[in-house]
């Protein structure tokens, strides 16, 4: 073996238990009571620490174009920094343009992210056409490249209608792939952003109140009802409203494979975050909303319908977020001028989990909303989301005893501010592990660049909201 991790406690999704974890050819080997070191094999003490599963983040956006610039981490910024939050697997958003088959956006991307990547990635479609058949079809190629999950988006210029959004249902259902939405009343938030803009109001409070709990809670509920028109299953991303967390309750109670992510920053700040000087920093969309949604959210964490937490992770430079105000030089900025989205990705594991160690909830809960069921979700279970003998080395050694307190300067990706700047821990990763590599030393990164692959997604059917 090569790496004998000793005395730590092994917190699987279901049960938490004492155990050595023996690694070797970056494989998990062996796991039980005192194990014995090979000759040349590392060993490291875990006693008094937690021995979890490398998270999986279901959702981030690197290298991305948004709003006339482009996200702040690059594949290589994004995954180190990852990798420093516990993190080992990201999934990516390819966005397909128009006329692009979906195969060669793919391609276009992995272009960017092989060399660079620091952990496993993969990629979900954002789809950006399916105006015609040839579009439309072209998600057969995607998935027989390991890419099985497509999101449509009901909100921007960009984004499906909702009969193209039907015919992405009926499609995913042919292949049995999985379509993600982004819920948001395009109409109503144009409407709104007109009338607001109109009568002057510019500040990033108007963000939210174009975007507020009715407009996402109305999507949900109508692509939860395209989803079951369709007969396929759903996977709501960034679910953010109280009204979109009560229809995924009762549909899944009426039996319908309907799966909805929520991220730390819904479950962390609410709406008065845009009242703040810099509230333009907090703009990501679906907005923050008020707390009865945030209630909402941390109900279903604990009922068990949310089934993944991912971070959205799509950083902008205070610069850019500038962009949102007016400037002494003239410049007329205002809330629809300011790049969405907020950096995330180091943040979500040790959150979560501080929130495990203050007792909100359990540490398996963690582990099944992080890793275990976004790999099951996404057909990558074959491999990793959670300790077991076989999958990958993607291991995190976490100390509940260390506090910490978030701040960009102990950040390791490329953004000069954080939304989480200030937040208290209660308890933190000391070492990530890719591969059976350790690639965070609970200071540093110390992986490589271009370490990372590319991980094949396998299709999986869902009939019920069991995973
Ligand atoms: N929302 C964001 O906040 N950023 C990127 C894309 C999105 O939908
Ligand atoms: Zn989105
Ligand atoms: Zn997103």
């Amino acid at each position: 073996m090569d790496l004998l991790i000793k005395g730590g406690k092994v917190v699987t999704a279901k049960t938490t238990f004492k155990a050595d974890v023996a690694v070797k050819n970056g494989k998990i080997s062996a796991i039980g009571a005192n194990l014995k070191p090979e000759k040349d094999t590392e060993v490291v003490d875990a006693k008094g620490k937690l021995v979890l599963p490398g998270a999986i983040d279901g959702h981030t956006h690197l290298a991305m174009p948004f709003g006339g610039t482009i996200s702040t981490d690059d594949y290589f910024a994004g995954t180190r920094s990852a990798a420093c939050g516990g993190t080992t697997t990201v999934f990516d958003f390819v966005l397909q343009g128009q006329g692009e088959k979906m195969l060669d956006a793919i391609k276009r991307r992995n272009a960017l992210a092989e060399p660079d990547a620091a952990v496993d990635y993969s990629f979900h479609i954002g789809v950006g056409d399916v105006t015609n058949d040839k579009m439309l079809n072209s998600m057969e190629g995607a998935v027989e490249f390991g890419v099985t999950s497509f999101k449509v988006f009901m909100v921007y210029d960009f984004g499906v209608d909702d009969g193209q959004f039907f015919k992405t249902l009926q499609k995913a259902k042919e292949l049995n792939a999985l379509v993600g939405v982004h819920a948001e009343n395009r109409e109503v938030n144009n409407v709104l952003v007109e009338k607001y803009l109109s009568e002057g109001k510019t500040d990033a409070w108007w963000h939210y109140m174009s975007k507020n709990e009715d407009v996402e809670g109305e999507a949900d509920v109508r692509a939860i009802n395209l989803a079951k028109m369709a007969g396929t299953s759903l996977y709501i991303v960034h679910l953010a409203n109280k009204q979109g967390m009560e229809a995924v309750t009762q549909a899944r109670a009426e039996g319908y494979p309907i799966f909805a992510e929520t991220c730390p920053q819904y479950l962390y700040f609410t709406k008065e975050v845009y009242k703040r000087p810099r509230g333009r920093d907090f703009v990501c969309s679906p907005p923050m909303k008020g707390k009865p949604s945030q209630d909402a959210l941390w109900e279903g964490i604990k009922n068990g319908n949310i089934t993944t937490v991912a971070t959205d992770h799509c950083p902008f430079t205070k610069k850019e977020k500038d962009w949102g105000i007016k400037t002494k030089t003239g410049a007329k900025g205002n809330f629809t001028t300011i790049p969405n989205g907020c950096a995330g990705i180091e943040n979500m594991y040790p959150y979560m989990l501080s929130e495990a160690n203050k007792g909100r909830i359990s540490f398996n809960k963690v582990v099944e909303l992080c890793a275990t069921n976004p790999a099951k979700l996404f057909g990558i279970d074959y491999c990793k989301g959670s300790l077991s003998i076989g999958l990958d080395a993607d291991i995190v050694i976490y100390d509940p005893k260390k506090s910490f307190t978030i701040t960009n300067a102990k950040m390791h990706g490329d953004t000069d501010h954080t939304i989480w700047e200030g937040a208290k821990l209660k308890g933190y990763p000391v070492a990530t592990y890719s591969h059976g590599k350790l690639v965070f030393d609970g200071k540093n990164f110390v992986g490589e660049k271009g370490a990372g692959k590319f991980v094949k997604c396998k299709t999986v059917k869902f009939k019920s909201p069991a995973l």
